[in-house]
């Protein structure tokens, strides 16, 4: 588990800082895992159903991929894919023979629709009439996964024996495409010091008006470590932003000892209310008792002082004295602390990660940092801080990665490099 989650956290960092210029392509939904543990075939007129959640308004669906099988000696050749609105009313309907895309071995096969326009949830339907097993992932669900039936077009009530409705993830994901934003960059000022620091100036369009935001990633050429990225919330569809790296990369210190460089976030644009308080932030992994682990950011002060531990799911694990005295001022600490903290003193660990743009694809060269055990106490800071030093003498590339509310990702790598000297 632990170690899925970090390369996970990891994979979502370089994925999108591989390629010199990942285009806007195509964007895949997925609520299930990626991982099967059953399969299922139904029959007469029941359908497997997931409702999706277009990330555009008018986004364009245009295929669809299903982890199946054929089944043995099945009543039918055929296969019918049905897309709904919201409302249960036929969009696009696809027929075909299963054995052109099933075989004997669970595999994902993408059948093509013409392109359909999709607005908020809509339902993709699967009817296979007993002639395809069905992948099933088992992890804990939102319920997008449910039986249908035609004529009339309807939910039906859930009655998969063995199968619970909330553990059960049908192995349908949805792919298509809207337009992506387009960017360009600048470097205004190519040599970084605390006095001077690198500027780089992004400029951004997006044809359909959904922009996200701008991170730039400055990556250190000669161990390709990433030492620096902030993000630039944006909307509409255009923006500008401008960039400044002091010369200076993250490191980590536990109890006064220096534990090595990790990859870090700087926030300082981001929170105006707590800005001082959660200045920067870093992916980590928390093992708070040895069987639950997770993926979680660790926010740091202007002053680099462990503030505040937050999961991926939101929920707040560490939160220091600071920070509630400035959002529920009239609580007492101690008290707050006793009830509401999940760290264990001396027993809960930390792990960083010193991540790393890989030369190659297959490349795999983010390193952890830690686990780091977290003694020290609450007022304490858990004795963690995240340091700021000087990079190291040499030239750097600054990437910027520009994303819309519809997934498109896009990265460029500026054309001139910045010196530290
Ligand atoms: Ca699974
Ligand atoms: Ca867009």
């Amino acid at each position: 588990m632990m170690l899925m989650i970090r390369s996970l956290i990891i994979a979502t960092i370089i994925t999108l800082l591989a390629a010199n210029c990942v285009s806007a392509s195509m964007v895949r939904l997925a609520y299930d895992d990626r991982s099967i543990e059953d399969a299922a075939w139904i029959d007469g007129q029941r359908g497997h159903g997931v409702i999706f959640t277009a990330p555009a308004d008018n986004w364009s669906l245009s295929q669809v991929a299903i982890l199946g099988k054929l089944v043995e000696s099945s009543p039918s050749e055929i296969f019918v894919i049905e897309v709904w609105d919201q409302n249960l009313s036929l969009l696009c309907r696809t027929t075909d023979k299963a054995s052109s895309y099933f075989n004997d071995n669970l595999s994902w096969s993408i059948i093509d629709l013409p392109d359909v326009r999709v607005s908020d949830n809509f339902l993709i339907s699967f009817f296979e009439f007993a002639g395809v097993w069905q992948g099933v992932d088992k992890s804990p669900s939102s319920g997008r996964s449910i039986l249908v039936s035609r004529n009339p077009n309807r939910i039906l009530n859930w009655s998969m024996q063995n199968s619970a409705q909330n553990q059960t993830n049908w192995m349908i994901q949805a792919i298509g495409h809207s337009p992506g934003p387009e960017i360009s960059i600048a470097v205004v000022s190519d040599t970084a010091s605390e006095k001077n620091p690198a500027k780089v100036k992004a400029m951004v369009t997006d044809p359909d008006g959904n922009l996200k935001g701008v991170t730039e990633y400055i990556v250190d050429n000669r161990t390709r470590e990433i030492v620096w990225s902030q993000t630039v919330q944006m909307e509409g569809s255009s923006g500008e932003a401008e960039f400044s790296w002091p010369g200076t990369i993250f490191r980590i210190s536990a109890n006064g000892q220096d534990k090595g460089k990790i990859y870090a976030i700087n926030n300082q644009a981001q929170v105006p209310n707590l800005g001082r308080l959660l200045a920067y932030s870093a992916p980590c992994i928390i093992e708070l008792n040895e069987s639950e682990n997770v993926s979680a950011q660790a926010y740091f002060g202007e002053d680099g002082l462990f503030n505040a531990l937050i999961d991926s799911r939101g929920i707040a694990h560490y939160i220091s004295p600071e920070i509630l005295s400035i959002t529920v001022p009239e609580r007492d600490y101690e008290e707050f602390a006793k009830n509401n903290i999940t760290v264990i003193k001396d027993k809960s660990k930390i792990e960083f990660i010193n991540a790393k743009v890989p030369a190659r694809q297959d490349e795999q060269a983010s390193e952890k940092v830690g686990p780091i055990v977290l003694s020290g106490t609450p007022s304490s800071h858990y004795e963690l801080q995240l340091l700021r030093s000087n990079a190291d003498i040499g030239e750097y590339n600054a990437i910027v990665k520009v994303e819309d509310m519809a997934s498109n990702v896009l990265s460029y790598i500026a054309g001139k490099t910045i010196t530290v000297k």
